[in-house]
């Protein structure tokens, strides 16, 4: 990646915090100075926001690198942390979770509330068997269960594997057969698009090959009919008729709390492991940080599934271990209307909104007039995740959703690394449109060359982590060696993230998407995050996806799937002419070399369940290949959609 088109992306547009929000931040500029000058003393003092049964006697042990142990000889529990100490501090009547159902049911949960329906969920698993270190997969839609469901598991000292509730009957048996799960968590559906989907039904047929299930517990979400066996159990019959008087019994810093399988598309999916004193301190932090939150007037909104690293971390550990009140919604953006997220925002009055930029384009697709319909007045920080947020779309967000005023806070981080890394900070940071800035206090990100050699400013290469940090990945389940040939072995003693990344001239991050989605093209190297961003940088695109197809002439060439806004006319001429116009467009911003070969305006996009653009099925599209496994797809017709428009601008 040495020949990369460094700072083509001319950002000159800063946002500095506004100043009454930079005056009683959480965090300020110091952190960055306390961490770099000692380190482990810093998590040390991040690790006191917990609650400790049992205070570490070392905080890393770094001695059989790269399997770290933080916080050694330290105990703790984790729901106690979330939930117990909350109540025993008065906090029991405060709101936890207001609940809003896809249908408009709502429920509103309490600390108390809460805490009592973990209790009686662990007592009931404990009854059925369960001990600390068995694994127990949860499969559930977004109800307040899923989270009662993890917090139960980790009271008991379980280890929770939550495998998305979008996911087939083969997806979630070679989950459970990988983790040997004793128990599955599900429900007998759960609402999407207005209709009631069917989760106890996908169960059942994945259950069917997984001998070391015993138990299946099936909450009523939806009242549809369910076929029942013998290992079924219901929910409601057992969980909610069992003590909510619950002890928790603290655990090792080092126990595991929960697997979490990547979405892989080709390979067999990687059950990555975290741990318990070191993942929640990080979660606990980042969310306190980079949120800026203050539990007692903050209403905080992840909209993530919980089925993901970001519902992980985001919505169960990092929030509720802080004291949040938060909102859960189980639905779909555009049901019944494509309001429906900023009507919720508007009804609780929403301060701290969490979204991906996939949500933020396709938002910016449908058209400003949804957002401005309601009252978004009570945003005060915005967050990103998910994948690199093209500086127009950043805009659009702190514009449209944040009413020109409120901080945005790109958060880039994996399942792998378990909390957020690098990160503006809402109250210290003034923001670039699209650059993630700089690794949070007590992280060290770099760039590397080819060697593993540190990239000066201007430079581009690949991300990597130096030192170890709290909430990082212990190892892939079952298999050590998996775990050190796939973060540990492209660059000596550094965490190698997959990611591409450049600096610009300050030194700031701009994430530039997979390495293997780095196009070489006569020659030079480009990101296809770049020829993204510019392409949505034109008034008359909303989302755009960039893949290199072999070339005879060029050796990659760059193919570009762009889906037009919501009011632009693309019939006959007309569409022949934004396409060049297009192409200019790009070679404008961007340089000759980063035109694209050829551009294809198209409807939809294909994404993984968790809204990344899945380039390598768009690969396949632009070189005419059969297309591999779509089973992560999250609506296989786009591919037709997509293959048909390929077909017409032959
Ligand atoms: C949290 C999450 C991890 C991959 C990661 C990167 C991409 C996430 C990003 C981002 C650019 C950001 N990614 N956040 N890229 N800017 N702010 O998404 O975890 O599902 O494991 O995905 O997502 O490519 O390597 P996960």
């Amino acid at each position: 990646m040495s020949e990369t088109l460094a700072n083509l992306l001319q950002e000159n547009r800063r946002f500095e915090p506004p100043a009454a929000l930079a005056d009683a931040a959480n965090v300020k500029a110091d952190a960055y100075e306390e961490a770099s000058a000692d380190r482990l003393a810093f998590w040390a003092k991040q690790a006191q926001r917990l609650d400790w049964a049992r205070e570490w006697d070392q905080v890393l042990d770094w001695s059989n690198p790269p399997f770290a142990k933080w916080f050694v000889g330290g105990e703790l529990n984790v729901a106690y942390n979330c939930l117990d100490r909350h109540v025993a501090a008065g906090k029991g009547d405060k709101v936890a979770i207001h609940w809003e159902g896809e249908p408009g049911d709502t429920r509103t949960l309490t600390y108390a509330d809460l805490h009592a329906l973990t209790c009686q969920a662990a007592n009931a698993l404990t009854e059925l068997g369960v001990r600390a270190g068995d694994r127990v997969a949860i499969y559930l839609p977004m109800i307040p269960e899923a989270a009662v469901a993890m917090l139960a598991c980790a009271r008991i000292g379980a280890t929770h594997s939550v495998v998305f509730g979008g996911f087939s009957a083969d997806a979630l048996s070679g989950r459970i057969q990988d983790a040997s799960a004793k128990v599955v968590i599900t429900a007998d559906g759960g609402y999407r698009r207005g209709k009631p989907s069917g989760l106890k039904t996908i169960v059942d047929e994945a259950v069917a090959q997984c001998p070391t299930i015993e138990h299946v517990l099936v909450v009523r979400r939806t009242g549809q009919d369910v076929a029942w066996g013998e290992r079924d159990l219901w929910w409601h019959e057992t969980v909610e008729t069992a003590s909510t008087e619950h002890e928790a019994q603290p655990f090792d810093a080092e126990h595991p709390l929960f697997i979490l399988y990547t979405s892989g598309t080709t390979a067999k999916p990687k059950g990555i492991l975290h741990t318990t004193g070191g993942y929640l301190t990080q979660a606990s932090y980042t969310h306190h940080a980079v949120f800026d939150l203050k539990p007692e007037t903050d209403v905080y909104w992840c909209t993530a599934d919980i089925g993901w690293v970001t519902g992980h971390s985001y919505i169960v550990y990092g929030p509720l271990s802080n004291g949040a009140t938060q909102v859960m919604y189980e639905g779909t953006p555009d049901t019944p209307h494509k309001g429906r997220f900023w009507d919720i925002v508007d009804k609780y009055g929403v301060t701290i909104l969490y979204t991906a930029p996939t949500l933020i384009r396709t938002m910016m697709k449908w058209g400003d007039e949804f957002p401005a319909a309601a009252n978004l007045s009570s945003l005060r920080v915005l967050g990103s995740v998910g994948e690199p947020i093209n500086p127009e779309a950043w805009m659009w967000y702190r514009k449209n959703i944040g009413h020109d005023n409120t901080p945005v806070v790109d958060t880039w981080w994996q399942t792998e690394t378990g909390a957020i890394m690098i990160s503006p900070l809402p109250g210290v940071t003034a923001a670039k449109p699209g650059s993630a800035m700089r690794p949070l206090p007590g992280i060290s990100a770099d760039v590397v060359d080819d060697e593993g050699n540190s990239v000066p400013n201007g430079g581009g290469g690949f991300l990597v982590l130096r030192e170890p940090w709290p909430s990082m990945l212990r190892t892939i389940w079952g298999d050590d060696q998996r775990f050190v040939d796939t973060y540990w072995s492209r660059f000596q003693g550094m965490y190698f993230a997959g990611d591409g990344a450049k600096k610009d001239d300050d030194g700031d991050l701009w994430l530039l998407g997979r390495v293997d989605d780095v196009m070489l093209v006569s020659g030079h190297n480009i990101s296809t995050t770049e020829v993204e961003s510019a392409l949505v940088s034109h008034p008359s695109v909303a989302e755009a996806a960039v893949v290199g197809a072999t070339d005879p002439t060029t050796g990659q060439a760059i193919v570009a799937f762009t889906i037009p806004r919501g009011s632009v006319d693309t019939e006959g001429e007309a569409g022949e002419a934004l396409i060049k116009e297009l192409r200019d467009h790009v070679a404008k911003t961007l340089g000759p070399i980063a035109k694209p070969r050829q551009i294809m305006l198209v409807a939809e996009l294909p994404k993984t369940r968790s809204g990344k653009i899945m380039r390598r099925l768009l690969r396949d599209v632009a070189e005419h290949r059969s297309l591999g496994d779509v089973t992560t797809l999250q609506d296989s017709t786009v591919m037709d959609l997509i293959s048909d428009g390929m077909k017409s601008a032959k």
